[in-house]
């Protein structure tokens, strides 16, 4: 091991991304300095990360997936999904201006959202069977801010600064998921009233309730368990756009109503 490898920790991966995100500063990718961290290490970053989170009082509420559509994954550079985990500090209220004075180069990205009713415990979950568990879905918007620099992650990377979360917000229209097809929900983001983007449900692993039963199963095999009442974002259906203060970005679904952020 390099002199540089042997300082790194699970605890010390954990504590420098959660200083970047306390200090607002952006710092290099893990792996340029640690190239051993694998993705079972990865998560445990991860875990420990939010641990650390939930020790100073915040609260696990659900989890979300990454990277599962196309436009996340080419613009990313990342051809894998993963999941991570959401906590209460992390829920903007509709109206709430985007604390960007708090964050360090956000991005807004639109994605389908649910709510589970009873509890999910992979692995084996199709998704089907995924779906009879989800209550409600929303549309919603995920700001993510990366604590590395301009974006530039591989897959442990971002795994490890629990992908990029910091701050959603869901929409004021709740559908019954059985009433709706989801792979054909349409999405159009605007920015400042400008349509920059359009995408469809399918856009999400064929189906987002494919990605559910994804979050499901990889969950599953670390021994975690999805509860009643857990919100799970499902992934950006379009690549992400910045916001600053005074930007306004909105997601206009078909069904699902529609959600709008304002830089703070
Ligand atoms: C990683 C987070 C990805 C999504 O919905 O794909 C994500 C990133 O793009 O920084 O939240
Ligand atoms: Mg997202």
């Amino acid at each position: 091991m390099t002199e540089e490898a042997a300082k790194w920790t699970i605890e010390s991966a954990a504590e420098l991304l959660l200083r970047a995100e306390r200090e607002r500063k952006d710092r290099p990718r893990i792996t340029s300095e640690w190239p051993q961290l694998d993705l079972a290490t990865a998560y445990l970053v991860q875990d420990r990360l939010v641990g650390r989170k939930v020790a100073d009082g915040e609260k696990v509420i659900g989890v979300k997936l990454g990277l599962t559509s196309r436009a996340k994954q080419e613009r990313m550079g990342v051809a894998e999904p993963l999941t991570a985990w959401l906590t209460d500090k992390m829920v903007l209220q509709p109206g709430t201006p985007v604390p960007t004075d708090e964050l360090i180069h956000p991005r807004v990205e639109p994605e389908i959202v649910f709510v589970l009713g009873e509890r999910l415990a992979g692995p084996g979950v199709t998704a089907a069977s995924a779906m009879s568990a989800v209550r409600s879905v929303y549309s919603g918007l995920e700001v993510i801010d990366s604590r590395y620099t301009d974006f530039q992650f591989t897959l442990a990377d971002v795994v490890a600064d629990n992908a990029s979360s910091a701050r959603f917000v869901i929409g004021g229209v709740e559908q019954d998921p059985r009433e709706l097809d989801l792979a054909a929900e349409a999405c159009r983001l605007r920015v400042d009233g400008r349509t920059v983007d359009t995408a469809t449900g399918a856009a999400v692993q064929g189906h987002p309730a494919e990605a559910l039963a994804l979050a499901v199963n990889s969950l599953g095999e670390r021994g975690i368990e999805l509860e009643a009442g857990w919100i799970v974002l499902t992934g950006g259906m379009t690549d992400a756009v910045t916001i600053g203060p005074g930007q306004q970005v909105t997601a206009e679904f078909s069904h699902l109503g529609s959600v709008t952020v304002t830089g703070g």
